[in-house]
């Protein structure tokens, strides 16, 4: 990352060195405030409506009052990728609590804080979507939905934090994470999928999914190419029998993985439906978005 990125802030696109956020802001004290994480590609932004949609739909549910309409928000990003000069990478937009008094009460911040950071990705090895990732089982939980919406794509992360570390710690890429129930969830920043007998299923969003954007894009992909797929609770059993396996996300796209606490999923390879659908997602994302003008 350069030092003299352009940074979007409360208004302003300012220099890195100017970008600065108050250490009373509510979003440092207590992971108060929400985010997206958006690629763009060639020059268009994926799926850019989804992300802000998303993006507003956190913010509600934390009584997080936007100063922006949605569309303001999409050329706020659209501006900050132009400020920089980019055509692919990365967008992160942050929206905190703001500044208040060494106390929770959110209603003791009057004015949220929002920045938005356009850069080039640190992406998965190429190698991994040649050969595929390993999984462990981490033995963090994804909190249930009556203690914090897994929906809510806010600043405490350290959930899905505590689940990257066993995966670091074992030797792993990234971890399956299960809820209270014991039953799959979703992993520490990506969606999961199985293959089985020509179906493909993923876990529900009542089971603690986060209601990915790439998810709904496989969805979309599955149907155009006349692949079954279905939401369905699956189990560390399904996921161990399964014929193929593959993760998505902003950031991971589609990846396949190869191998989940020691077994070996299929026949240890890549499997054809993934390829297919990474054909398909690469090219999705190589044709379709938002111009960044
Ligand atoms: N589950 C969780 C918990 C996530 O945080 C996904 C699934 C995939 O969702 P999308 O909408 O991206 O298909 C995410 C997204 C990062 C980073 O910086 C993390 C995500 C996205 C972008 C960047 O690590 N997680």
């Amino acid at each position: 990352m350069s030092d003299s990125q352009k940074i979007w802030l409360d208004g302003e696109i300012v220099d890195q060195a100017e970008a600065k956020v108050s250490v009373f802001d509510h979003g440092l004290l207590y992971g108060d405030g929400v985010f997206e994480g958006i690629r763009f590609y060639n020059g268009r932004v994926f799926r850019l409506e989804e992300h802000v949609e998303r993006l507003f739909l956190s913010a509600k549910a934390i009584l997080l009052k936007m100063l922006w309409t949605e569309s303001e928000v999409c050329d706020i990003v659209r501006d900050t990728i132009r400020a920089n000069g980019l055509v692919d990478g990365y967008v992160r937009l942050v929206v905190t609590r703001g500044s208040g008094g060494l106390g929770l009460n959110p209603y003791l911040c009057p004015k949220p804080s929002m920045f938005c950071i356009a850069a080039s990705i640190q992406l998965y090895p190429e190698e991994y979507y040649a050969k595929g990732l390993e999984l462990v089982t981490c033995s963090t939980r994804r909190p249930s939905h009556a203690t914090l919406s897994p929906q809510i794509k806010s600043l405490n992360y350290l959930n899905n934090i505590m689940a990257k570390a066993e995966c670091v710690q074992a030797g792993a890429m990234e971890g399956l994470m299960l809820n209270d129930e014991g039953t799959v969830a979703e992993c520490t920043g990506d969606t999961i999928f199985i293959v089985k007998n020509g179906v493909v299923i993923t876990p529900k969003i009542t089971d603690g999914a986060l209601d990915g954007i790439t998810r709904a894009v496989i969805f979309e992909l599955c149907e155009r190419l006349e692949i079954e797929i279905i939401e369905d609770t699956i189990t560390r059993y399904d996921v161990y029998t399964a014929d193929e396996s593959f993760l998505t996300g902003t950031a991971a796209e589609v990846i396949p993985v190869v191998k989940v606490d020691d077994r070996s999923i299929g026949d240890g390879m890549p499997g054809e439906v993934f390829k297919e659908l990474l054909t398909a997602f690469r090219e999705e994302a190589a044709s379709t978005g938002v111009e960044i003008g």
